[in-house]
C-alpha cells in the first residue's frame, strides 16, 4: 500500500512533557524503513509545524476547564485538515504523535472524508483509558482524556474543530479495547451512549481474538474505514515505559502482536495513530522500538506465510 507518515510533535494536552518528542523517536527505531521493507510505498510528510494559539468561541467555564484551550484547538483544525486530504489522498495515513489529543483532529478529518466516500467509519481504540471526558467532568484539564467524546459529537467541545465541517463518529461505531482506567463519570457516559467496550476484564476471560473478531466481522462486508488509535498506555508498563500515564495490567507482548496481525489480515484498517510516546521517559527506546514493530505486524510482517483467512467468528 501508499503509506503516508505525518509527525505531530503535540505535547500540551498531556499532564506531562516529552511526547513532543514521540515523532522523532519512532523515527530513529526505524518505523518508515521498516513500512519500507515490507513493500510499501512509504512517503514521510515530516512533522506539522507548532501553530500559534487561536481563540476558542467556548462557553468560559468551559473554556476554563481546559488546559493549553488555545493551542489544542489551533492543532486539532491543523491536523484535522492534514487528516482530511490525507485521507482523500488515498494513501494510508499513520500519525506519529505526540499526544492523544491529536485524534480529536485525525478522527475527524478522516470522519469528514469518510462521509464524502459514503464509507462507515468505525474507529478501534486500543488504550487504558476511555478518554470520554468533557470540559464538565475532567478530573485534570489534559484534553488528551477527551479525544473519545470529541468524536462521538460531545457539544462543548465541537468548538474545537472551528468553521471546519464537523462528522461525529457512531458511538456504537467506537470500540474501546483494552480499558483498565476510567473516571466514574466516563463509565456512566460511555455506558449511555453505547459504545463498544472490551476491558481488561473480557480480555482476560477470552484473550484478545474473540472480541476483536466479533467487531472486525461486523465491519467486514460493508464499505467501510476502520481507524486504529493506538495509546502506548495500552501495552503492559513493563513492555512499553515510555508513556506519561501507565497503568498495570496491560496487553502482553503477543497479545498486542496478533491483534496487529488480525488487523492486517482484515484488510479493513485504513488509517492509524500512534499516540502518547513520551521518548524522555522511555528505557533505551524500548517503547520506541515496540511500537515499530507492532506497525511492522500491521503492515504485513508474519512468522511464516499463512493464507489470509476471511474473519470469522466461531
Ligand atoms: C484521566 C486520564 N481520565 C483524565 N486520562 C488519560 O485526565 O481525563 N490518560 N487519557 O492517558
Ligand atoms: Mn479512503
Ligand atoms: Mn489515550
Ligand atoms: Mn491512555
Amino acid at each position: 500500500a501508499r503509506v503516508s507518515l505525518l509527525g505531530v510533535p503535540l505535547e500540551l494536552g498531556a499532564g506531562e512533557a516529552g511526547s513532543v518528542m514521540g515523532p522523532a523517536a519512532l523515527r530513529t527505531a526505524g518505523l518508515p524503513a521498516l513500512l519500507g521493507e515490507l513493500g510499501h510505498a512509504v512517503v514521510d510528510h515530516g512533522d506539522l509545524p507548532h501553530p500559534a494559539p487561536v481563540e476558542v468561541d467556548m462557553a468560559p467555564a468551559d473554556a476554563a476547564a481546559c488546559r493549553n484551550l488555545g493551542h489544542i484547538a489551533a492543532w486539532t483544525r491543523l491536523i484535522h485538515d492534514h487528516a482530511y486530504l490525507m485521507a482523500r489522498d488515498g494513501g494510508f495515513p499513520i500519525f506519529l504523535g505526540g499526544d492523544h489529543s491529536l485524534s480529536i483532529g485525525t478522527v475527524s478529518g478522516i470522519a469528514r472524508h469518510c462521509r464524502e466516500a459514503g464509507r462507515e467509519l468505525f474507529v478501534l481504540w486500543l488504550d487504558a483509558h476511555a478518554d470520554f471526558n468533557t470540559p464538565a467532568t475532567t478530573p485534570s484539564g489534559n484534553m488528551h482524556g477527551m479525544s473519545v467524546a470529541f468524536a462521538c459529537g460531545d457539544r462543548s467541545l465541537r468548538p474545537l474543530l472551528g468553521d471546519r465541517p464537523f462528522v461525529p463518529v457512531r458511538a456504537e461505531n467506537v470500540h474501546l479495547f483494552g480499558l483498565r482506567s476510567i473516571d466514574p463519570t466516563e463509565r456512566e457516559a460511555v455506558q449511555a451512549r453505547g459504545i463498544q467496550v472490551s476491558d481488561m476484564r473480557a480480555i482476560d476471560e477470552t484473550g484478545v481474538s474473540v472480541p476483536l473478531r466479533r467487531m472486525l466481522d461486523r465491519i467486514a462486508g460493508g464499505d467501510a474505514h476502520l481507524h486504529v488509535s493506538l495509546d502506548v498506555d495500552f501495552i503492559d508498563p513493563g513492555l512499553a515505559p515510555g508513556v506519561g500515564t501507565t497503568v498495570p495490567g496491560g496487553a502482553t507482548y503477543r497479545e498486542a502482536h496478533l491483534i496487529m496481525e488480525l488487523l492486517h489480515d482484515s484488510g479493513l484498517v485504513g488509517s492509524l495513530d500512534i499516540v502518547e510516546l513520551n521518548p524522555f521517559l522511555d528505557e533505551r527506546g524500548k517503547s520506541a522500538r515496540l511500537l515499530t514493530e507492532l506497525a511492522g505486524s500491521l503492515f504485513g510482517r508474519t512468522i511464516i506465510d499463512r493464507p489470509a483467512r476471511r474473519i470469522r467468528v466461531a
